[in-house]
């Protein structure tokens, strides 16, 4: 077991225009289960093959886009280590109790990173009651369902001074950048995959304008298949979509991105292959970026450049 320090991307807080909408989208769609709501209306789900309390929470709200994303991290010490370094790279922390807004979970150290969204970092959470299997282990203990998103995979941040950011995450969170797309002209880098083990990627962040600002939040899926399934579900049900069914060329990750009721974009990701730390970082060029992103259209088209909440 190598994999030490920060572990995955393990929790994301959105707010939602529409709560009732947002749920009946993320469970009977995406098919997250919910587990519970908070006393100010929060609620909490998860995917079927996650083991913790919860992994993403809907908070209404006037606005759509993203509260905080959150990172479990591989103990206690390492969290009081990690807020030293976090100050001496220059970030502002701060400490949220155990068990206080996120109900199973220990506590928290929050990070705001330059391109202006929040970081929260955990080491403890409790087990949700509706779990992947121990002893002699089925493939899962309720049959899943909507398009069984399996659990919160990624998500691709937008905001300005992405190179800070970036450089947090290699030298203080020991993030390994992935893939990168370059600047027009090769000069400086627009947008960089970032993983912390050797899942293709817990985030991706890309120089925007706008400070703290969400592309897609990304949620797993078994293969192919269930992204077909996915995409049946969303002309079935006449989701709004954006692109897809299709592949990535960076992460060859299989996709479909759509959006929920409130404007939100979501992605469902499949595939892509493992990344091991001695791997070399994969580089594309700002004009082959249509087939980087969308590898069979090689374009991109203007909602999917424009939309982010
Ligand atoms: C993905 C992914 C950009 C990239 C999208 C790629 C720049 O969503 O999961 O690899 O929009
Ligand atoms: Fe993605």
């Amino acid at each position: 077991m190598a994999i030490t320090g920060v572990l995955r991307s393990a929790l994301m807080q959105l707010r939602v225009l529409d709560l009732e909408a947002a749920v009946s989208h993320y469970v009977n769609i995406v098919g997250l289960d919910e587990v519970g709501r908070t006393e100010d209306g929060r609620v909490l789900l998860k995917g079927y093959d996650e083991f913790e309390h919860h992994s993403f929470v809907l908070r209404k709200a006037e606005v759509a886009g993203m509260d905080f994303i959150g990172f479990k991290v591989e103990s206690d010490d390492f969290l009081s280590d990690l807020a030293v370094k976090t100050e001496a790279f220059g970030l502002p922390i701060a400490w949220v109790d155990a068990n206080t807004d996120q109900p199973g979970f220990g506590r928290r150290l929050t990070v705001q990173v330059p391109t202006g969204h929040r970081f929260d970092f955990f080491a403890d959470v409790e087990l949700a009651e509706d779990r992947p299997m121990l002893r002699n282990p089925d493939i899962w203990q309720k049959e899943p369902h909507g398009m069984r998103a399996q659990c919160f995979d990624h998500a691709l941040l937008y905001g300005p001074n992405s190179t800070e950011t970036v450089r947090y995450c290699k030298e203080v969170l020991k993030m390994a950048p992935v893939e990168e797309l370059l600047a027009p002209g090769g000069d400086g880098i627009v947008c960089t995959w970032l993983t912390s083990s050797n899942r293709m990627h817990d985030i991706a962040v890309l120089e925007y304008d706008q400070p703290g600002k969400l592309h897609h939040v990304g949620f797993k899926l078994e293969d192919w298949n269930a992204i077909g399934n996915a995409a049946d579900l969303i002309s079935i049900n006449d989701v709004s979509l954006d692109a897809g069914p299709m592949r990535h060329g960076v992460t060859r990750g299989l996709t479909i991105y759509f959006f929920d009721p409130s404007g939100n974009r979501n992605e469902t990701y499949a595939g892509g292959y493992a990344h091991f730390p001695d791997m070399p970082v994969r580089q594309w060029d700002f004009d082959q970026a249509g087939k980087g992103i969308f590898y069979y259209t090689r374009e991109l088209n203007d909602r999917f450049l424009s939309v982010v909440t």
